[in-house]
């Protein structure tokens, strides 16, 4: 694997997209983990106003703050690190391990970056792992703009519609998506299955560590930590 020549490309792109980059084997292990944590039917945790303002409808969970191990033999893996390396130099730091999982027949994620893009040099980066194979049949697929981590703040508008130059990503089992936290994405609606992402978040060296607290939506910037908008970006309706 070279990682110099994958980290110019993810930051000509503003995302990299590596299938098979786990095998079959580990993964299923932490799909495992992951369903039999939320069940079937799990409550959101997110309140009402952020799941209809946001359009966001997905569950998250932080299971090494939980203390469990299972999730760890991913984020040291070798070839995990020294990309992750390549693309943001030395010093970087691990965020949190947050997994995201979204039940059949709900809204997915509309687009959104992950923080201010203001100022370009302060930014997340997001190492998604699928452990479950994603199909358009399923939905699901998670939608990026090429490119738009050097374009700024994503536009105020309608919350899901449509880019002319988006990119459909459709993830299968075991792959890997190395995503800069000011690139334009969201997820498709889901409808077939529940559908799951792990999320290995990182920051360059001298990042704060509440970096993701405030997302930026297409109607609004959203601050996790008081659950609050704290700003309209169109005319709430
Ligand atoms: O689950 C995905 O594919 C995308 C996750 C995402 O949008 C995020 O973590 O900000």
């Amino acid at each position: 694997m070279n990682h110099e020549q994958l980290a110019a490309q993810f930051w000509r792109d503003g995302y990299l997209v590596l299938e098979n980059f786990f095998r079959a084997s580990v993964v299923d292990d932490l799909d495992q983990v992951i369903r039999r944590r939320f069940g079937d039917d799990p409550s959101f945790w997110h309140n009402e106003e952020f799941l209809t303002r946001a359009r966001t409808e997905v569950i998250p969970w932080f299971p090494q703050q939980e203390g469990l191990r299972d999730f760890d033999d991913i984020e040291t893996a070798p070839d995990f690190t020294k990309l992750t390396d390549a693309i943001l130099g030395a010093g970087w730091q691990r965020l949190y391990c947050m997994v995201m999982f979204s039940k059949p027949g709900t809204a997915g994620q509309a687009w959104h970056q992950d923080c201010a893009p203001e100022n370009p040099a302060v930014h997340n980066l997001n190492r998604l792992v699928y452990t479950s194979t994603i199909t358009a049949q399923l939905g699901g697929q998670t939608v990026v703009v090429r490119g738009s981590h050097r374009r700024g703040l994503l536009p105020p508008g309608d919350p899901e519609v449509s880019f002319d130059d988006e990119v459909v990503i459709t993830p299968t089992k075991g792959t890997v998506v190395f995503l800069h936290g000011h690139t334009w994405h969201r997820v498709l609606p889901v409808r077939g299955v529940s559908r799951v992402s792990t999320n290995y978040r990182a920051m360059p060296a001298g990042t704060p560590e509440s970096i993701t607290d405030v997302c930026v939506y297409r109607n609004m910037r959203y601050r996790f930590s008081t659950s609050s908008v704290v700003e309209e970006r169109i005319a709430p309706s």
